[in-house]
């Protein structure tokens, strides 16, 4: 591990609203760092994930500060990295959704590869010895048979896995060109309460608590029998900051390494709200993908060994979190608030 130096640290976090994002502003400013979150400008609030953690720009000595901009504009990066000389940059910052990728592939590609790309490019441009991390995807393995490590061949089944993989060896490039220090955290799906809703977990916890609540009755639904390795997001951001505080840069797989179908996931949400998910549940093939990653289970022996990290909660436990967080939400919510069906 890098010694701790005596002043905290100065991070710089892209995609600071997104639910990673959230978490990882958290750690980092319980570690003592000043955290410099960069938001792109949208027309109705999209702070929704850190308004807790939020300070105004007149309170005294606060340590996050949020910048409006966009990784598609190359130019704003450098000036802000030149403004903020972070320690550390966290690219977390895309297009996640890889569905919607199949629908917008160039908008995609343009934010979740190029926006990488023009990171990395500002962190050269500025000059400055910054150390990157990159959050790079178990979507860029795709076709290829679990279990997946840091050695398993990429071959992505979406416009989302194509832009990752870009990204990931932009990031090793760097390295090897440049000598910047620049990591892939390589991330199995994580979750949380704090997931975009139109995740499948988010999607149907949500449904979970507003069924229970008389205020849906159906679930709409594509495939299945994906297999998927979900954890728990607070736990993985901790993985991304160890990565940045070893000796040499490398990228590693952070996963469960527990494989759940889809199938699996509702019975366990249904099941913490002690209803039959088969009463509910609907095939809709609107929600089928172009192209489908069957299995993803990941082998995160490197992250254990090295990083000293491993999973604490699965998926049956996770499902249980996000479903009492989803039911503790609906009954805080005025009842005016409460229409809506996530897609
Ligand atoms: P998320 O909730 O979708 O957050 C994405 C963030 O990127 C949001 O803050 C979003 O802003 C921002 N963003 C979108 N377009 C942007 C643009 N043009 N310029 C600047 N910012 C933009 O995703 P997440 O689950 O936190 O994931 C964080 C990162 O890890 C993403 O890069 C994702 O692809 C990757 N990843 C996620 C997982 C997972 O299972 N969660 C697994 C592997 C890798 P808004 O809030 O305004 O939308
Ligand atoms: O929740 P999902 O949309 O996540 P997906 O496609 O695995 O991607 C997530 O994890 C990646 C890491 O592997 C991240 F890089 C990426 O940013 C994102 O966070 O879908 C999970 C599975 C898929 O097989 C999908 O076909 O659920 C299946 N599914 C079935 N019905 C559905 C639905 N997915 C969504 N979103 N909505 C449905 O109605």
């Amino acid at each position: 591990m890098r010694p701790t130096t005596a002043r905290p640290g100065t991070a710089m976090i892209t995609g600071v609203t997104g639910q990673d994002g959230s978490y990882l502003a958290e750690l980092l400013l319980a570690k003592g760092y000043t955290v410099h979150g960069l938001m792109r400008r949208t027309s109705s609030f999209n702070t929704e994930r850190i308004d807790h953690i939020y300070q105004d720009p007149h309170t005294p000595g606060r340590r996050l500060v949020l910048h409006h901009t966009d990784l598609s504009d190359g130019v704003s990066l450098v000036n802000l990295l030149r403004e903020i000389r972070p320690d550390e940059v966290y690219n977390l910052g895309a297009q996640s959704h890889v569905r919607v990728s199949f629908d917008a592939p160039l908008h995609t590609a343009d934010v979740t590869a190029l926006g990488a790309l023009r990171l990395l490019e500002a962190v050269r441009a500025a000059g400055l010895d910054t150390r990157v991390y990159q959050a790079s995807s178990s979507e860029m393995f795709g076709a290829t048979p679990p279990p997946q490590n840091e050695h398993s061949p990429f071959h992505p089944r979406s416009p989302y896995g194509c832009a990752k993989a870009m990204a990931y060896w932009s990031t090793v490039n760097y390295r090897e060109a440049y000598g910047i220090y620049a990591v892939n955290g390589i991330l199995f799906n994580h979750e949380s309460p704090r997931r975009g809703e139109t995740f499948v977990t988010r999607k149907i916890t949500r449904a979970v608590a507003r069924i229970e609540a008389g205020l849906q009755h159906e679930l709409h639904l594509g495939n299945l029998d994906a297999v998927r390795d979900w954890g728990y997001a607070p736990e993985y951001v901790e993985a991304m900051w160890r990565m940045l505080q070893q000796q040499e840069p490398d990228d590693y797989v952070v996963a469960t390494g527990v494989p759940a179908t889809v199938r699996d996931f509702l019975a366990a949400a249904f099941g913490a709200a002690g209803l039959d998910w088969q009463r509910y549940v609907r095939h809709d093939p609107k929600y089928e993908r172009p192209a489908e990653v069957d299995q993803l289970v990941g082998d995160a022996t490197k992250a254990r060994t090295l990083l000293g990290w491993e999973a604490a909660v699965h998926y049956d436990e996770l499902a249980r979190i996000m479903v009492e967080a989803d039911m503790r939400r609906l009954a805080d919510m005025p009842v005016r608030s409460r229409a809506g069906v996530a897609s």
